[in-house]
C-alpha cells in the first residue's frame, strides 16, 4: 500500500483504530455459544445460561470501570449537563474548608514534629472527596470515618477547636484523652467515632444502615470511608455482602489514593481495584475522579438518592492520591519518587481543580485566597497555642466510663494508684492534670 499521509492517514488510522476495538470487544466480551437457544439453567445459587464451550474468565475479560469526571483539571465543566446545582454560598463553604483543613494539616503535622503531640495524619491530595461526598450529604445521615476525613468532620460543622483539642487529648477532648490523636467522632454531629483496626467500621455501618432501614419513614443514610487497603479485610468483604443481601441504605466510599503506608495498589490487589468488586457483590457501583470535588459531590449525592430511595447500598471506588505520608510515624520517601509525588500535588490537586472552577464562576479570586488562607492559618495557631494550656482530664479518666458500674477490680486498681500517687505523687508532673 502506497504510503499515506495527511487526511487520509488519519482517516486510515482511526479506521484500523475502530477495527481493533471492536476485534477486542469481541474477544473479550462474547461467551461461548448457548445451548437450548440461551434457556436458562435453574440452580438456586444461579440463573444463567448454559454453553457448551468452556472459558475461565479473568481480570482480562472486562473492560475496567472507567472514571467518572466533571471537570477538566483547569475547573472547566466539561459536559455543561453534569455540572451541579450547588448554590453559590455551599460552593464558597466547601472551599474554605478545603483551605481550613489544608492549613491545619501543616500546623499540626510540623507541631508533632516539635513534640507537641504524639501523632498526627495528614489529609492532602483527599480533600476532594471528603468535601464533595461531605456536600453532597445531609446532616442527619451517619458517617463511620476511617481517619483520613477530617475535612468530612470539619464540613459538618465540628470545630478546629474540638479537633485541636482532641490531638491534644486535654480536659476538653471528648474522649479525655484516651484516644490516639485524630481518633475524632461526634455524636452531635452524627459522626461515628474513629478506631483504628482497619475495617472495623464497615460491618457496624452496614448494622446502622439496616438499623435506619427497618425505621418507619426512614430519610436516612450510612456513610462509611475506608481504604483501599482496608478493603483487603475480612470485615470489608462481610460488610459489602450484608449490605447487599440485606438492602442496607449504606454508601460505602472507598478512597483509593494509591497506598496502604508503603503498600501500593500494584501490590494490594489483583483485577480491576476495589469497584470490581461491587457489581459482582450485587451493589451499585461507581468509579469517580476523586480529585474532582464536583464528580464526587454527583456521586455521592446519586448514591444518596439510590440507598434512601430504594434502600439498595451502593459502592463508590474514589480515585485519588495520598500526597502526604501515611503518618507521622512514616517516611514516604523509601518507597515512592518525590517526581511523583510532585505530579500529583501540582498537576492533579484537587483543592487548585476546585478554586480554578471557582474562579471561572467568578467566586473567587488570589485576593479572597490570601485572605482565607491567612485566616485559617492563624485560626489553627491560636487554637493549639489554648489547647496547649489545657490541663489534661483527672488520671482517675483513664479508669471510668468503660462499665456503667465500675467492676471490682477496676476500683482495687483505682485505690492502689491512689496510694500510690499519696506517697510518690511529687514524681508526677501532676499540676499538668484537672484535680477532682
Ligand atoms: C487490622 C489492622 N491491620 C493493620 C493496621 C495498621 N495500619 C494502619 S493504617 C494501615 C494502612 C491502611 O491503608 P488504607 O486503608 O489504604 O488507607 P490510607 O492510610 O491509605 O488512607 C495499616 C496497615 C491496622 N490499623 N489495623
Amino acid at each position: 500500500m502506497a504510503l499515506k499521509t495527511g487526511a487520509s492517514f488519519v482517516r486510515l488510522n482511526s479506521l484500523r483504530q475502530a477495527v481493533r476495538k471492536v476485534l477486542q470487544l469481541l474477544s473479550t466480551h462474547t461467551r461461548p455459544e448457548i445451548q437450548n437457544g440461551g434457556k436458562q439453567a435453574g440452580f438456586p445459587g444461579a440463573k444463567a445460561a448454559y454453553v457448551t464451550q468452556m472459558k475461565f474468565l479473568n481480570e482480562n475479560s472486562y473492560e475496567p470501570i472507567p472514571i467518572y469526571r466533571v471537570m477538566e483539571n483547569n475547573g472547566e465543566i466539561i459536559d455543561k449537563r453534569e455540572e451541579p446545582n450547588i448554590e453559590n454560598e455551599t460552593l464558597v463553604s466547601m472551599y474554605k474548608t478545603m483551605v481550613q483543613l489544608s492549613q491545619m494539616d501543616k500546623i499540626m503535622y510540623e507541631s508533632q514534629r516539635q513534640g507537641r503531640i504524639s501523632f498526627y495524619m495528614t489529609n492532602y491530595g483527599e480533600e476532594g472527596v471528603q468535601l464533595g461526598s461531605a456536600a453532597a450529604l445531609l446532616p442527619q445521615d451517619l458517617c463511620y470515618l476511617q481517619y483520613r476525613e477530617a475535612g468530612v468532620l470539619l464540613y459538618r460543622g465540628v470545630t478546629v477547636t474540638e479537633m485541636i483539642n482532641q490531638c491534644y487529648g486535654n480536659c476538653e477532648d471528648p474522649s479525655k484523652g484516651r484516644q490516639m490523636p485524630v481518633h475524632y467522632g461526634s455524636s452531635q454531629r452524627n459522626i461515628v467515632t474513629i478506631s483504628s483496626p482497619l475495617a472495623t467500621q464497615m460491618p457496624q455501618a452496614v448494622g446502622s444502615a439496616y438499623a435506619f432501614k427497618r425505621m418507619p419513614n426512614n430519610d436516612r443514610c450510612v456513610i462509611c470511608y475506608f481504604g483501599e487497603g482496608a478493603a483487603s479485610e475480612g470485615d470489608a468483604h462481610a460488610a459489602f455482602n450484608f449490605a447487599a443481601t440485606l438492602d442496607c441504605p449504606v454508601i460505602l466510599l472507598c478512597r483509593n489514593n494509591g497506598y496502604a503506608i508503603s503498600t501500593p495498589s500494584s501490590e494490594q490487589y489483583r483485577g480491576d481495584g476495589i469497584g470490581a468488586r461491587g457489581p459482582a457483590m450485587g451493589l451499585h457501583t461507581l468509579r469517580v475522579d476523586g480529585t474532582d470535588t464536583l464528580a464526587v459531590y454527583n456521586a455521592v449525592r446519586s448514591a444518596r438518592d439510590i440507598a434512601v430511595g430504594q434502600n439498595k447500598p451502593v459502592l463508590i471506588e474514589a480515585m485519588c492520591y495520598r500526597v502526604g505520608h501515611h503518618s507521622t510515624s512514616d517516611d514516604s520517601s523509601a518507597y515512592r519518587s518525590l517526581e511523583e509525588i510532585d505530579k500529583w500535588n501540582k498537576e492533579e490537586s484537587p483543592i487548585s481543580k476546585f478554586k480554578s472552577y471557582l474562579e471561572r464562576r467568578g467566586l473567587w479570586d488570589d485576593e479572597a485566597d490570601k485572605a482565607c488562607q491567612k485566616e485559617a492559618r492563624s485560626t489553627v495557631l491560636k487554637t493549639m497555642q489554648e489547647a496547649e494550656k489545657k490541663k489534661k482530664p483527672h488520671w482517675k479518666e483513664m479508669l471510668e466510663d468503660v462499665y456503667y458500674d465500675m467492676p471490682p477490680n477496676l476500683q482495687k486498681q483505682m485505690r492502689e494508684m491512689e496510694n500510690h500517687l499519696k506517697k510518690y505523687g511529687e514524681h508526677y508532673p501532676l499540676n499538668q492534670y484537672q484535680s477532682e
